[in-house]
């Protein structure tokens, strides 16, 4: 079908149309590795058509016929094999292929998908889903038809980690508003969610005292206490101020829970050294002298003029970064993050643990030489605990272990290369001019252009983040897509300035480079025709964005 957003564009594709490589077939996205069509009839979705998954797919089987119910209102029973002439949906895991590879055969008599994990034929379920047509998720009964041309897919993802950054560190994100992301993002079978829970301004996680260190005499219960109650203020670009709140351990243990359900890992990033202002605020222990965004004064303004008078820092509420740190030389700094990291680690079931280490600007002035050994100390302390750590490429500075991630942004280059290079460590490519949502995506919408003026559907598609981390696709976890909300009130306005971009780079993450270069223009021609999904999915976006054909 022609896209809803296409039809505004109508007359100018009509004259010069976009080459499909997908021969006419529905528009999925990201688009797949092998994408055939078939001879033969179309399948047509019946109401007495079952699910048919045994096994281990019972459980993504389920997933599928509570979605299509919802959007079909056929009663779609989920059972071991099909019974009838009637034509099923199969779901099969067989075969040992990649952890996330699935496949898909449409013919008049079945829609087959199999795979070899949950993961693999959850995919296979969200490919479906854009088969069928954008109402196929809606949650009420619409009309359909129900009908998919016959057809061949073979797919598999270019990189394991396709991730999305949201930040609701600066202005709360609710438990509910992270799972409405976590409802689209996995719809473009993004594989990560990175929660920066902490920054500057404010904290955002309980943390209680419960399995604390012997002597320790830190309250951590002051962290939500105190720091869920502060938040961002108001900006050149947002004239209200940011939204204050916290996830309670119940809260997160559901956002993890569902993100699972999703095939979504947490990623939790505790930021250290620098971001620090709110942990110096919450917890008097940590705020040694010079250590706090104008820590000489209090919090009337007044000078400070005797360290033993440092309680606690002042709240920041602009965006200033760099101007807070965590004391490398005191005790109290790693007690507490270890108490930390062990309690986030754990509610968010996180493999990779994000340690933060951008912008350490005071702690650089005031002890010099110290950023490194710090970050290496953390990213120690983090695989102690069995985890994986990830820092910004600051932490390129480092020593690494092979495995660590380099989230790269900003900056030089050249020691995350050689990291990456010679001491095995891995890429996550999260450059500002191709991944950062805070920048602008047009004309008429907020947003930075610090990066690369605009930042536009081309900028977010026309990269190869391996070659730009001078890296085989083997040394790169991946790619990621972070939005900061400095600027951002609520999850809207995640969705708005991030999306159509964020298609772009699920696309980048997962389709071979060799089958984009070149395609942006297929690109926007698919969008146009899968867009409707978050409409009916209630998230807003920059429709101008990529969707004119030029
Ligand atoms: C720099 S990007 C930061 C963030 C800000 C962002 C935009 C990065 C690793 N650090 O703390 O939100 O600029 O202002």
């Amino acid at each position: 079908p022609v896209g809803i957003w296409e039809l505004e564009v109508f007359g100018t594709w009509k004259d010069n149309p976009p080459s499909r490589p997908d021969g006419g077939l529905p528009s999925v996205l990201p688009m797949p590795v092998v994408y055939e069509g078939r001879e033969g009839d179309a399948f047509v979705l019946d109401p007495k058509s079952d699910i048919v998954a045994p096994g281990e797919a019972k459980g993504e089987g389920e997933k599928l016929a509570e979605t299509l119910r919802a959007s079909t209102g056929y009663s779609l029973d989920v059972v071991d094999q099909s019974t009838d002439a009637v034509a099923d949906i199969e779901l099969s895991v067989e075969g040992a292929r990649e952890e996330e590879a699935y496949t898909i055969d449409v013919s008049h008599e079945e829609l087959a998908i199999s795979a070899s994990t949950a993961h693999g034929l959850f995919n296979g379920c969200q490919t479906t889903y854009q088969l069928l047509g954008p109402w196929s998720t809606a949650t009420y009964v619409t009309n359909g038809p129900w009908s998919v041309p016959a057809l061949h897919i073979d797919d598999a993802p270019r990189f394991a980690y396709r991730g999305i950054m949201l930040d609701p560190a600066r202005s709360f994100l609710t438990k509910d508003e992270v799972k409405q992301a976590i409802d689209v993002l996995s719809k473009y079978k993004y594989s990560y969610l990175h929660l920066h829970l902490v920054d500057d301004q404010g904290w955002r996680i309980e943390i209680t005292n419960d399995g604390r260190e012997a002597g320790d005499t830190i309250d951590y219960t002051k962290l939500s206490e105190v720091g869920s109650q502060t938040a961002m203020g108001t900006t050149d670009q947002q004239e209200k101020p940011g939204i204050s709140g916290f996830y309670t351990q119940a809260d997160m243990r559901e956002i993890t829970a569902y993100a699972r359900e999703h095939h979504i890992k947490i990623v939790p990033e505790i930021d250290m050294p620098g971001h620090s202002q709110s942990m110096l605020h919450c917890i008097p222990q940590l705020n040694t002298p010079g250590s706090s965004h104008d820590g000489t004064k209090d919090a009337q303004g007044n000078p400070i003029k005797n360290p033993a008078d440092y309680i606690v820092a002042p709240h920041q509420a602009t965006g200033a970064v760099g101007n807070s740190y965590l004391d490398p030389n005191s005790d109290h700094t790693w007690t507490f993050l270890k108490h930390v990291v062990k309690q986030v680690a754990e509610l968010t079931d996180a493999e990779y643990f994000h340690f933060g280490g951008d912008e350490t600007h005071k702690l650089n002035t005031d002890h010099p030489g110290q950023a490194k050994p710090f970050l290496t100390k953390a990213a120690t302390m983090v695989r102690d605990m069995g985890l994986k750590p990830i820092g910004w490429n600051e932490w390129a500075i480092g020593d690494m272990q092979p495995g660590d991630g380099i989230q790269y942004w900003n900056g030089g280059m050249g020691d995350t290369i050689a990291k990456i290079k010679n001491q095995g460590a891995k890429g996550l490519y999260s450059s500002a001019a191709h991944c950062y949502f805070p920048q602008k995506a047009g004309q008429d919408i907020w947003g930075a252009t610090w990066a690369t003026g605009i930042a536009d559907i081309n900028d977010f598609y026309n990269y190869d983040p391996a070659r730009e981390m001078g890296a085989t696709d083997d040394q790169m976890l991946g790619v990621e897509g972070a939005m900061w909300s400095e600027h951002v009130r609520g999850i809207q306005d995640f969705f708005f300035p991030s999306f159509p971009r964020a298609m772009a780079t699920a696309e980048v993450g997962w389709t071979p480079q060799a089958k984009r270069n070149g395609q942006v223009s297929d690109l926007r021609r698919r969008m146009a025709d899968v867009l409707p999904q978050l409409t009916i999915a209630g998230a807003d976006f920059y429709a101008k964005d990529g969707l004119v054909h030029t």
